[in-house]
This record gives structure tokens, sequence and C-alpha cells, in this order.
């Protein structure tokens, strides 16, 4: 499916099939996205990693109208969805949870009495919430009723439902996350955590696996928990357990996320598990292809996320168009995009340009590839992340692995980066126009090919693709 405004877009004109769904709001319009689906015969959606993939209604109508959702159940999505009675299953299964209350907060007297038992700094949360939205941070007694009110507010708001509950602020934590894979007879794996500290405004920007800051023991010692966290709960699908690790190295459940997300790459790249094949078979009832001594951490792998934002400029969204876009290649690099010169970024969605991921057998060769690989990355005609992560790679803390989710925000980073001096473009400004124009023209006779061709059917396509669905056809 596409909007109005994807109608020039690479996977459009890509597809076997596609369908109009209207404007770009439209995505939300579960009913709307539903019936085209029944139209078009399908027996299966995957939601991706935006929008529709953690809505509990979405999950329900397909199940209602007979497809599959890929992903777990609506009834799962709507229990984790809940903060609040997540962190009550995890509690019931022996998972440590940060010390607060139980139960959504009343008023704010009540509010002020558990954070005078838990002592401060505390945290409000937004019970529906997750992702920073209705949270506050309070440090003393007297801030307490105003945070209160505004976390209601803005929860409200955002999720529209102002119910929020209180725990005990951890100081400097690093956030690491683990990916599991359950079927529906109860088998579960974890494949590996994802270190995710790196990120402004609780936006991601650098992800990796392994973390640097577990030990061996410790990421046992997580990973059991998160894998028994998911069989308590009687979890179907993937599915990512988020842990805080505090500067003591205890850790403590803060929510599970029920979609495939966007950084499942980096696990992809150390474990060589393809987690959205994985998703499919076990959507279709499959019993899980792996058993916890088959899953192999190899190496390490990091990723950057490349998106068209002004980092001079408090990270402000830089839609428009590319005109120039060569992309690094070589061992170990993995790049998820779909930008090409003439490609327009859109205001309309997420400013996401490509996710580059390095793998090398060290932390140390990952990084030196991905400090590579952004050397080389050229995208021009819309300003880039690319600077900040040149820089973060470059500093002594995250070189050394100990980076926490205060780095960014603490650090003299964001002043360097403003102080940084543009890279110059390849392309010399009176060649640019007609440079678009060639790059378009190209671009759209590429198009124009694809879909002549899209009348027959390559044969050689259709096989592939049944068999990389498919491990037994080649055993025939
Ligand atoms: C916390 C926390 C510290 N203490 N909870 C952020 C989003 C949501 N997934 C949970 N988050 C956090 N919860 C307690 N009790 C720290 C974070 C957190 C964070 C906080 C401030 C600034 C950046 C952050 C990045 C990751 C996690």
């Amino acid at each position: 499916i596409h909007s109005d405004e994807e109608r020039d877009s690479l996977a459009l004109k890509c597809a076997d099939r596609s369908y109009n769904i209207g404007k770009s709001k439209s995505y939300l319009d579960i009913r709307k996205i539903v019936k085209i689906a029944k139209q078009g015969n399908c027996d299966a959606i995957h939601p991706g990693y935006g929008f529709l993939s953690e809505n509990p209604k979405f999950a329900k109508l397909c199940e209602r109208k007979g497809i599959t959702f890929i992903g777990t159940s609506s009834r799962m999505i709507k229990k984790l969805g809940d903060k609040v009675e997540a962190k009550k299953s995890m509690l019931k299964a022996g998972v440590p949870v940060i010390e607060g209350v139980r139960e959504d907060l009343r008023s704010k007297r009540h509010a002020l009495s558990v954070a005078r038992r838990i002592g401060f700094p505390v945290i409000i949360k937004a019970s529906s919430g997750g992702g920073g939205k209705g949270m506050r941070i309070v440090a003393k007694e007297d801030d307490i009723f105003n945070a209160y009110g505004s976390a209601k507010k803005e929860a409200l708001n955002a999720f529209g439902d102002d119910a929020v509950y209180i725990e005990r602020y951890l100081e400097e934590p690093s956030h690491i996350e683990f990916q599991i894979l359950a079927d529906k007879y109860g088998n579960v794996v974890h494949l590996g955590e994802r270190d995710c500290s790196v990120q402004r405004r609780h936006q991601k920007l650098i992800e990796e696996s392994p973390s640097p800051a577990l030990s061996k023991e410790l990421r046992e010692i997580l990973g059991t928990a998160a894998v028994n966290a998911v069989k308590a709960i009687g979890y179907e699908g993937a599915g990512t357990v988020e842990f805080l690790l505090d500067k003591s190295k205890n850790f403590y459940f803060i929510e599970m996320n029920t979609r495939i997300q966007v950084e499942h790459g980096v696990t992809e790249m150390v474990t060589n598990v393809d987690l959205v094949k994985e998703q499919i078979k076990l959507a279709e009832g499959a019993k899980l292809a792996y058993k916890q001594e088959d899953i192999k951490v190899e190496g390490h792998a990091i990723e950057c996320r490349i998106n068209a934002e002004d980092t001079s400029n408090d990270f402000a969204p830089c839609p428009g168009t590319i005109i120039n876009y060569l992309p690094p290649g070589g061992p170990g690099i993995r790049i998820s995009s779909s930008c090409h010169a003439g490609h327009t970024i859109l205001p309309h969605f997420d400013s996401l340009i490509a996710l580059l991921i390095c793998h090398g057998k060290t932390r140390q060769e990952a990084i030196l590839r991905m400090k590579r690989s952004l050397d080389e990355f050229v995208i021009e005609g819309v300003k880039t992340t690319i600077p900040f992560h040149r820089l973060v790679l470059s500093k002594r803390q995250f070189l050394k692995g100990r980076v926490t989710t205060s780095f960014i925000e603490n650090n003299y980073i964001m002043q360097e980066l403003k102080n940084l001096k543009p890279k110059k473009d390849i392309l010399p400004k009176d060649k640019k126009v007609l440079i678009v124009t060639t790059a378009v023209s190209q671009y759209l006779a590429g198009k124009q090919q694809a879909s002549n061709n899209k009348s027959k059917i390559n044969p050689w396509v259709m096989a592939a693709r049944q068999e990389s669905m498919n491990e037994g056809s080649f055993e025939e």
C-alpha cells in the first residue's frame, strides 16, 4: 500500500501489486487498510515498525477478518502496552523491576506519599506510554505536584489516557534490550542484546551488539531473565525485553516491545538469523527453528541511524530532494534504505534516510568500518546526521564503551556540532540542477522498465522467493 504522497517511491514501482490508501494520514485508518487487504486477497499483514505495529485494535481487526497479523496477539499487545500491568507480570515472573507503586497514581497527594517512601529523585511515567512522552523526573518534594499535573496532561494528549505511575529514578543508566523469539508451543530463545544508550530526546541514534556494559556472566543472567519473562506471560512471536542497567550493574525490566524494532538488523548481523523471516514462520504456526545453544553471537555490530536532520539546529527534520546518493560498501557493511539520487524525503513521515550497520570481528573493527563508511557515504541535497555520528565515533568515552543514556545530553557534543564546518559537496553548485534532472530521468526510465517487467512474472524471481521461505526445498 502507498499514500498519495508516495506515488513516486521506488518501493511502489518495484512492487508486484500496489493499492493507494489516499492521504498519508490513512496509514492510521485501520478499517481502510484491512478493507484493502481483503480486496487484495491478503492472508497476512506485516505491520513493519511504525504506525500500527503495536496497535491492539489493528491486530484485533485482522484477527476478526481472518488475516494473520504478523506479530503477537492483540490481547498481548494490550497487556504489554499497559506499563503498570507489564511491570506486575514481570514481578510475578521473578524479574527485577524498579521500586515504585504497582498501580496508577490516584492523586497528587498519592504521588507525594509514594515519592517520600521511595526517596527522591523519582520519575513519573505515563501508564500507556513509552518513548519518553508523559515522563517527568522529579528531584525534590516542591516539584512533585506540578510534575504530576503536567505528566498527566502530556499523557492524555499523546495517548488519550492520563493514567500515570511513579518509580525511583535511576541516574545515568545503560539502556539494554534483549531480542527474543517465541513460538506458539512455549519455546523461547533470546538472540543476545542491543545497547541503545546513545539517544537524544528518546530518539535512538546508535545501537550496538553485544553491549560493552555487560560481562559474559551478566549477559547470561539478563538473557535468562528475558526468556523467563516471555515464558511467564505466554508471549508469541518476535519481541524485545528492555532493561535499564545502573552504575552498580543492577538491572531492571522497564518495558517490552511487541514489534520488530528499527534496530533489529544489528542482531541479524551478529546472529545471522533473519528475524523477519522467523516472524513470518512463527505467525504461520511453525515450531521455533532454534534452541538456545544454536544461537551464537559472533563479532560485533554497530548501527548509525542516518536521518535527514539539521544537527546544528537542534536536529530539526530536514525534508527535501536527495541530489547525490553514493552509499559505502565492502565486507561487513549493511545498508537498509530505499533512497537514491532524485528521491524526496517527505515531511509527512519519519526523517530516516538509511540504516548503516557495520559488523566486525571485534568492536574496534566494527567502529573502524563505521568510521570509514561514514566518511565514504555521500548524501547531498539534505542535511544528515552523518556529522553527528562521526563526532560520537571520535569520542574516547564511546571508544571505551562507557556510554550511558546521559552521554549526548551531558556532553559538549551539541556545541561542537554547531561549530563544525560543513563538508564540501562533491557536486559543484552550477551542475546540481542538471545532475538532479538526469538522476530523476534515469530513475524514471528504470521505473518504466520495472513496471514493464511486472506483467510477465520472472520465473527466477518467483523461484528465489519460494526458496528463501522454504529451506526444505534444498534438501529434496
Ligand atoms: C527510566 C530512567 C531512569 N529511571 N526510569 C526512557 C523511555 C522509557 N523507555 C523509559 N526511559 C527511562 N526510564 C527510571 N526509573 C531512564 C530512562 C531513560 C532516559 C531518561 C532520560 C533521558 C534519556 C533516557 C534514555 C533512555 C532511558
